[in-house]
């Protein structure tokens, strides 16, 4: 059995980063609901990223989205970070929110537009230069909607040259992060649909670039631990975007959906050693709370990754391998689930007041009257840019 001061030694280790768009109002296509005292420009999306590491000790960086995060001076908005006590994360560029990405960013047939997309993308590594940010992560809605508009092919031979000059521009210190997604905006092809189309770029690009995995971004029912073991015995798990979904990218809150595929998924991380910072598996939420207040909704958030991740540690792995060596299969079942049903709360409020934080976070900020303020203080807060 796990003792408990191991457990707890991993669970203050382990680091969670939440993304800037999660902050700022957000909706489907539909509607994009205001919120009262959302932040209005990158500084006070910082603020509340700062805030909701206040409550749980271990949030200490934001992933920004550029342009919705765009501002005049990098360095000042790091400062920023800094003295609001957190860091700047990972760096989104957005090469899809433009007229000219109608038929993709750097796999578009135009040359043009390609250098376009490149050129923001080397921006953004000089944005993570100056910010201290460590990891380049990229997205691309690039596709395409029918059967032979364009060359399959040809758009992945854009798509290599693209990430191998992005590639070559990074600072030794720089990783790349490769996210593939199944499908949406584009409905025929992704350029990246998969794990291993992304990982396909990684290993031709070198060892810095890893495999980005978006817990949302897959078709429904696919084991997501597998591909998760599968990258990080590769040393190509670069990281997550974790948020939750019903039926396809829905942006819900982590762990809200299905709390045990997170718990199988925290468990092949504590199992292949990846929970250790210095394995650098990054921990990102993706989420949008179109509906819910969303300070609390990220430190709800946070919660449920640190409970999913308690659960996961608190698996017997001696009683689990025993099991499995001798073929005993209900055994071994046995051994994940009854670390599955342990109640973690307990052992977590604990953890939180000997890191001098309170136990109950969320009760915690609703009494701290945080909200009420910045709903006197903010007026007219920016959208996240996403779902509008
Ligand atoms: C795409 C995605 C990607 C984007 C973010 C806003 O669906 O997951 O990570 O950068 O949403
Ligand atoms: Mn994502
Ligand atoms: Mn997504």
């Amino acid at each position: 059995m796990t003792d408990t001061a191991t457990v707890k030694a991993a669970l203050r280790a382990q680091r969670i980063e939440t993304p800037s768009w999660a902050y700022g109002n957000s909706g489907t296509r539909f509607k994009v609901f205001a919120q009262e005292g959302v932040p209005r420009n990158a500084y006070e999306k910082v603020d509340d990223a700062a805030t909701v590491h206040r409550f749980t000790g271990v949030a200490p960086s934001i992933a920004l989205h550029i342009p919705w995060d765009r501002v005049d001076d990098y360095a000042e908005l790091t400062k920023h970070a800094g003295d609001a006590g957190i860091r700047i994360g990972a760096i989104n560029p957005n090469v899809f929110q433009e007229d000219d990405y109608r038929l993709g960013s750097v796999c578009n047939p135009d040359p043009i537009v390609r250098r376009k997309a490149l050129d923001h993308l080397l921006e953004c590594v000089e944005i993570g230069a100056t910010t201290g940010s460590t990891i380049l992560s990229l997205w691309f809605a690039d596709g395409t909607n029918y059967p032979g508009q364009d060359s399959i092919r040809a758009r992945q031979d854009r798509l290599a040259e693209a990430l191998e000059a992005t590639y070559a521009a990074m600072p030794g210190a720089m990783r790349m992060l490769l996210e593939y997604k199944l499908f949406e905006p584009s409905f025929y092809t992704m350029d990246v649909p998969d794990w291993g189309t992304s990982y396909a770029h990684c290993l031709q690009l070198g060892d810095r670039a890893q495999v980005l995995v978006d817990t949302g971004h897959h078709a429904p029912g696919t084991n997501i631990e597998f591909i998760v073991a599968l990258m990080l015995r590769a040393g190509r798990l670069g990281g997550f975007h974790f948020n939750s979904r019903f039926y396809a990218d829905d942006d819900l809150m982590v762990g809200a959906a299905d709390p045990f595929q997170l718990f199988r998924i925290m468990h092949e991380i504590v199992q292949g050693g990846a929970l250790d910072p210095a394995a650098d598996v990054a921990f990102m939420l993706d989420q949008c709370h179109n509906i819910e207040p969303k300070i609390p909704a990220m430190i709800r958030s946070v919660l449920n990754v640190q409970e999913a991740t308690a659960k996961a540690l608190l698996v017997d792995s001696d009683a689990l391998r025993a099991a499995q060596d001798s073929g005993d299969v209900l055994g071994a079942n046995a051994a994940l689930m009854d670390a599955f049903n342990t109640d973690v709360r307990p052992i977590l409020a604990e953890l939180r007041e000997e890191m001098g934080i309170d136990p109950d976070p969320i009760a915690a900020y609703r009494r701290s009257g945080h909200h009420e303020r910045l709903v006197a203080e903010r007026q007219g807060g920016a959208q996240a840019g996403w779902g509008a």
